[in-house]
Formats: structure tokens, C-alpha cells, sequence
């Protein structure tokens, strides 16, 4: 059902507002859900954009409508710049973007570091909107632009001994939080096991709401895994580097007792502090219940069959 669109996109050059909120028209409208639909660029903006031509509208798509980008772009978890949730909007735009680049390395046979304007060029662009939660309670429905993670992991070709993957995110003294904030240290760090990094829904982001990443929002370039807690998916990251151990990640080594390697959304899940059965949408009032890996069940369940998700949470 994918159309495929050209092969030769930079972030600067994802869908103007103009055209998303057509398409966005047409997906309240009930029209996309998992249908394939393109829109040209018929009537939008000259300049680079016109090169888009044919857009693409992912499979695993779902037909809620998105949250409002206000709501995505100032309500956010972004530590580095502050704790509370408008800090990241207020101070993130001292986070420098470019240049840019992401290092793929460690148990691999061809290292590579990936100039962000190059990146984009190893896939086609496909537009997606995900349902992404997170561990407070929040959730949101958020229209990615991003390519497959496996895309990039294929690059490198990973050596038999890599079980998984490690992410960092980048840091800098100068302009974010001290190097221990709270009881969370800099870089932030992150990691999937390699199956579930190779998942299809697993992504990296360069944009959201056709447009390129807010900083805020973990720009230039972040993962996405949809089926996980929010604090799974390392923004703003830097390296990308293939292990043998599970990796100790970030929350995981500062509160070792509330957060689990695996972090898959588990509304049956009794956690020692919280009770995960139930969320609010961004922009809603009442909350609704949880589903078992964010809904996306049919997709990921199979990965942890046979697992003891309660004490592999
Ligand atoms: N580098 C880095 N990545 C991070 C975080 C962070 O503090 N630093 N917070 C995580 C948490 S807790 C959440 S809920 C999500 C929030 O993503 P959003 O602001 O785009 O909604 O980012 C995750 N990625
Ligand atoms: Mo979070």
C-alpha cells in the first residue's frame, strides 16, 4: 500500500503546514486510516518543498485524530533542559542542530558516523501518526516523519555477538542541566534489545506535523518506539552503538526499582508506585483505559512470548 516517494529528502524540506493540514482534513475526515493516499503539491508554497511530489502515509498509521501541535511542542519531558513540562519549549532553543551527525558503531563490521543531512537520504520519507505514551499517565497521538531505525541499523551490518542497541543522546555542560540532575546522568542513555530495534514501528524521527522537529521535541533527530513508555524513545541523540550486555540505561540507573529494562505499555502491570491501567490524552478531560502495548499488541506481542512481563517489566 506504500507509495513510494523520492528518494533524495532533507529534513528542511518535509511537507509545509499548508499541505499537512489538508491532509490532516482528510484524516478526520476518516479517510486515511490505513488507506494509502497521496496529496501533491498542487496549490502549496514554492521552493524546496515542491520536490516532495508523491507523500506517504505509513501502514501502521492509526485514524485518531493527532493531538494539537501545541499540546505535543509545550508539554514535554526533556531533562536536560529543566523539569518542569514548559521548560524544554522555554530553553531548547539553545540546543545547537546543526552540524549534526549520529555515530553507528560498536559490534559492527562498518562503523559509520551519518551526517544528519545524509541521513534522510538512505530511505524514503514516509509520514506516520502513532499513538506514543508515557509513564506519567499522559498520552498523545502524534503525526511522525521519520524513516525505520532498521534503515540505518542495516548500514553498519551488525557482527553475531550484538544483542543490543545503545543509544546517547547528546550533552553538553554549557547549555543543559548539570552533568547530575536530579539522580538522572548525562547522556542520557537509552537501548532496545535488536529485534525490537529492527521493528518496523521503531523510528527515527526528524519531524512531526510535516514539519522539522522542534527542539523541544528531541530535534534533529530522535527514536520513536511506540509501544514502549515515553522515556524509552532517546532524543536529540548522537550514537547509536551495537553491545552484547543489556544496556544500563538512564532512568534505570538512577531509580532502579520503578523502571524496567523493557518498559513495554502494560496496563496489568502492579508496579511498586504507580498504577498503569489507565491515561490521559493531551487536550482530553476524562481518562480512558490503557491498552496493552500502546494497541499495538498485533504488531510487538509476539517479541516477549514465553517472558515473564511482570518481573521483565
Ligand atoms: N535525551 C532525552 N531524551 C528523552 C528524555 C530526556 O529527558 N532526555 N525524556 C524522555 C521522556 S521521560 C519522555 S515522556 C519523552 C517525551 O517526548 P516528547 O516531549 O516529544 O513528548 O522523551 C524521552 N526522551
Ligand atoms: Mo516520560
Amino acid at each position: 500500500m506504500l507509495i513510494k516517494g523520492p528518494a533524495l529528502i532533507q529534513p528542511s524540506e518535509i511537507t509545509p503546514r499548508a499541505q499537512f493540514e489538508a491532509r490532516r482534513r482528510l484524516l478526520r475526515a476518516g479517510a486515511a486510516s490505513l488507506a494509502a493516499w497521496t496529496l501533491r503539491a498542487a496549490g502549496a508554497q514554492e521552493g524546496p518543498a515542491d520536490t516532495l511530489g508523491l507523500l506517504q502515509e505509513s501502514p501502521f498509521s492509526i485514524a485518531e485524530p493527532p493531538t494539537p501541535k501545541k499540546d505535543l511542542t509545550s508539554y514535554n519531558n526533556f531533562y536536560e533542559f529543566g523539569s518542569n513540562k514548559q521548560d524544554p519549549a522555554l530553553q531548547a532553543y539553545k540546543l545547537p542542530t546543526r552540524p549534526w551527525s549520529v555515530a553507528i558503531d560498536g559490534l559492527v563490521h562498518k562503523p559509520r558516523r551519518i551526517a544528519i543531512e545524509n541521513l534522510l537520504r538512505l530511505a524514503p520519507l514516509e509520514e506516520r501518526i502513532y499513538r506514543l505514551r508515557c509513564v506519567e499517565g499522559w498520552s498523545m497521538v502524534v503525526p511522525w516523519v521519520g524513516i525505520p531505525l532498521s534503515v540505518l541499523l542495516r548500514q553498519v551490518e551488525a557482527l553475531s555477538s550484538a544483542r543490543y542497541v545503545e543509544f546517547e543522546s547528546f550533552y553538553e555542560q554549557k547549555i543543559m542541566s548539570s552533568p547530575i540532575f536530579g539522580r538522572l546522568e548525562w547522556p542520557y542513555v537509552e537501548g532496545l534489545r535488536l529485534d525490537e530495534a529492527m521493528h518496523p514501528l521503531t523510528l527515527v524521527a526528524v519531524g512531526l506535523y510535516g514539519e522539522v522537529l522542534p527542539n523541544q521535541n528531541g530535534a534533529p533527530v530522535r527514536i520513536v518506539v511506540p509501544w514502549k513508555y515515553g522515556f524509552k524513545s532517546a532524543k536529540s541523540i548522537v550514537r547509536i552503538r551495537f553491545v552484547e550486555e543489556q544496556p544500563l540505561t538512564s532512568w534505570r540507573k538512577a531509580v532502579p526499582q520503578d523502571y524496567g529494562f523493557y518498559s513495554n505499555v502494560n496496563p496489568d502491570l502492579i508496579h511498586p508506585h504507580w498504577n498503569q491501567a489507565r491515561e490521559r490524552r493531551l487536550g482530553e478531560f476524562r481518562k480512558r483505559d490503557t491498552l496493552p502495548f500502546n494497541g499495538y499488541a498485533d504488531q510487538v506481542a509476539g517479541m516477549y512470548a514465553g517472558m515473564d512481563l511482570q518481573r521483565l517489566f
